[in-house]
């Protein structure tokens, strides 16, 4: 058997927690022989909830679950974690301008990475879910000056998966024949959905890029307002998908992505395409040994290059806000 991992979720009381921990704890996250144990962080409002779903948990008798602790303040919740996934976010209230929304969750994010800092285990890893999510997990890589900037990251694999859905369905093929796609830029209505280097059942996809009232009018809407859709649909914000989504993240950062293939996750820039040094931007991903590496000399034609620096001006912009504010 392999040495427990400590996974911390923040948030755990919500929505996404709740679609999320009953998978990490039956083995999703990591894999049938790694145990883990579950360190939950919440305000203490959600305390009562989060023991609510921890005797759940319990009530699964899942063998891979070694223990299941609940804190409310992140000094607690972050202590050893090797994993953690900030799900606990604040969301965007009434009225609410983005500055307001990103200092409120600089209150979240500036003291969580912090205490990622000063307590977690030397090979953390953290995924930010939590919405503003890459600027939140520049706020939180930001606060923690001795943990290398690429054990952080932002999840933008649920708009990943949304578009391979959108691909297949349109190609008439598996979900599992499409491949290289990629998320660029921002996890927000901005984010480019970009299919042109992808491959379709082994094929090249110039079918459905010439195609370009489906791909200006369908395919980019379609996948960077499907979080508004689902809102729409269901009467509440995708969760069981965002859960799904981070396990595939966490999952493939560690064991490595399958040959031939790339994923996307928002990551700290070092310059490549374009994207400036520093910014937390959707890229088209490998992970080789559990680090991201991005992908390198993909041809970006102009009908991409407009649609990314659309989005990644969107971050700059954000990142100005954050810096005026004094969170990073
Ligand atoms: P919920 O409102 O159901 O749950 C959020 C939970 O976080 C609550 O239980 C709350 O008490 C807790 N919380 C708040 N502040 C906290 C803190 N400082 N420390 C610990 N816990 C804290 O939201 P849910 O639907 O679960 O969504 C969570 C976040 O994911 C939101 O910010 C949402 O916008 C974001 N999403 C991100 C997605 C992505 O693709 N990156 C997609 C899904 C989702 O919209």
């Amino acid at each position: 058997m392999n040495a427990i991992v400590n996974v911390t979720v923040t948030g755990a009381a919500g929505q996404i927690g709740y679609a999320l921990l009953f998978r990490i704890a039956s083995g999703q996250l990591l894999g049938p022989d790694v145990p883990v144990r579950l360190r939950l962080l919440e305000i203490p409002q959600g305390v009562k909830a989060a023991e609510g779903t921890a005797m759940e948990l319990d009530d699964c008798a899942f063998p891979l679950l070694a223990g299941i602790d609940i804190f409310d303040n992140p000094r607690d919740g972050f202590d050893g974690a090797n994993i953690a996934l900030l799900v606990g976010a604040r969301p965007r209230a009434k009225g609410m301008e983005r500055s307001d929304l990103l200092e409120a969750n600089g209150g979240i994010f500036r003291p969580q990475g912090e205490a990622i800092n000063a307590v977690a285990a030397d090979d953390i890893r953290v995924l930010v879910v939590g919405n503003p999510a890459n600027t939140n997990a520049l706020i939180a890589a930001s606060n923690a000056p001795d943990v290398p900037k690429d054990r952080f990251s932002a999840m933008t694999r649920l708009d990943h998966n949304r578009a391979l859905t959108q691909v297949a369905k349109r190609a008439g093929v598996a979900v599992d024949d499409v491949r290289k796609l990629t998320i660029w830029g921002n996890h927000s209505a901005t984010q480019y959905p970009d299919l042109f280097h992808a491959e379709i059942a082994g094929q090249s996809s110039h079918v459905l890029t010439e195609d370009s009232a489906w791909l200006t009018e369908e395919f980019i809407p379609v996948v960077a307002t499907r979080g508004a859709a689902i809102i729409a649909a269901r009467g509440a914000s995708s969760a069981a998908s965002a859960a799904n989504a981070a396990i595939d993240h966490v999952y493939d950062w560690v064991n490595g992505t399958r040959e031939g293939d790339w994923t996307s996750a928002g990551i700290v820039s070092d310059g490549s395409y374009g994207v400036p040094e520093g910014l937390v931007s959707s890229f088209p991903v490998v992970s080789r040994g559990g680090s991201w590496e991005i992908v390198q000399g993909l041809e970006i034609g102009e009908f991409s290059r407009e649609r990314i620096d659309a989005s990644v001006a969107e971050l700059v912009e954000e990142r100005l806000a954050v810096r005026a504010l004094g969170l990073i």
